[in-house]
């Protein structure tokens, strides 16, 4: 999380602001400290040998020149400022829309056009502008990927958009950067750039159904709880679960997991799924984890976590 470390050209043209009001200000610093240190030097106290100084009172040409040569030094840093500011609050009509929603604390996203939805790990492909529409379904939240461009606000009741474009594929880490409750801090965000090639297989990959666990397996018997137990009135499964509770309005809802296991992160992406035990321990107490989760421990037995975790690391 490096803003210092621009990838792509919209962190590389605020990174070129940056540097160029950097430049000016060091200019700026050299040449005024380096009259202070001459004057303080040239006309120090000399004790007797000290001559009385010219008394100067007034003058307008000197003072013409110091208001100019400040306005043409703001003015040469507003005009890129304004001009990027403008540039980056719209978003080009080929743009790739992905939707991002702010939850406590948690990151979903939505592909309107393929019609499904994520969390945690926003996949867009690389060379290409995707224009992130966001909003927030609680409180207000901030979306930021130092690496790809600055930070936006989610705010409840608006909408706000965000350009992200990356020109390597790889993996590009975030955080919300507005305080948001308890568990702020663990609200994190990860993009994963693509060559588009790649990013069309994986947009058919999230289009399908889930896969359905062998009868008379772990898996099975860990939909099964899944399915009768409180998961179901909280999680989206597509082609497994009967309603998807994101679309009854006011509903608290936690991540879809229909391909929860192709994501490498979850919780917010403070956690990895690589992790041995770590997705147990959440399924055993998320709040524990992520202090004021909406996600409840609801008491289960080791045997069932276990049975729920070998399902969920099947959704692939
Ligand atoms: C009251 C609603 C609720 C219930 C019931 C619930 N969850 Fe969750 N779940 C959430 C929320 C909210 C999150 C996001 C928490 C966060 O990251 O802060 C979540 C996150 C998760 C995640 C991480 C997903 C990701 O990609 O980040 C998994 C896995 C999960 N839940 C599994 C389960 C299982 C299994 C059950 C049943 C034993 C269950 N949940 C019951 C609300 C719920
Ligand atoms: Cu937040």
């Amino acid at each position: 999380m490096d803003s210092l470390d621009p990838q792509g050209p919209i962190a590389k043209d605020i990174d070129g602001l940056f540097r160029l009001t950097l430049y000016i200000a060091t200019a700026i610093f050299i040449l005024v400290q380096g009259g202070l240190l001459y004057a303080a030097i040239r006309y120090r106290d000399r004790g007797e040998r000290t001559p009385e100084p010219k008394q100067i009172e007034g003058n307008a040409r000197l003072e013409v020149i110091w208001t100019v040569i400040p306005v043409l030094i703001l003015a040469s840093i507003a005009v890129p400022t304004v001009d990027r500011i403008f540039k980056y609050t719209s978003c080009s009509d080929d743009a790739l829309h992905i939707e991002v929603i702010g939850h406590q604390w948690w990151f979903e996203y939505a592909y309107p056009d393929q019609g499904f939805t994520t969390a945690n790990v926003l996949v867009m492909p690389t060379d290409t502008e995707v224009c992130l529409d966001m909003a927030s379904d609680d409180v207000i939240h901030n979306y930021w990927i130092p690496k790809l461009n600055g930070k936006r606000y989610l705010v409840p009741g608006q909408d706000t958009l965000l350009l992200l474009e990356a020109t390597e594929p790889g993996e590009y880490w975030g955080q919300c950067g507005e305080f948001c409750g308890l568990s702020h801090a663990k609200m994190r965000a990860r993009v994963i750039a693509m060559t588009p090639d790649d990013y069309a297989v994986w947009l058919a990959e999230q289009q399908q159904v889930a896969v359905m666990p062998a009868e008379g397996s772990l898996e099975q018997a860990g939909l099964e709880l899944f399915l009768g137990g409180q998961c179901v009135s909280c999680h989206n499964i597509s082609g497994v679960t009967a309603g998807n509770p994101a679309l009854v309005d006011g509903a608290i809802y936690g991540p879809d997991l229909t391909h929860f296991a192709s994501r490498s992160v979850f919780a917010g992406a403070v956690l990895d799924l690589d992790e041995p035990g770590a997705l147990e321990d959440w399924i055993d107490n998320p709040p524990l984890i992520k202090p004021g989760s909406f996600m409840p421990n609801i008491d289960l037995t080791q045997q069932e976590i276990e049975a729920l975790a070998a399902y969920l690391r099947s959704l692939d």
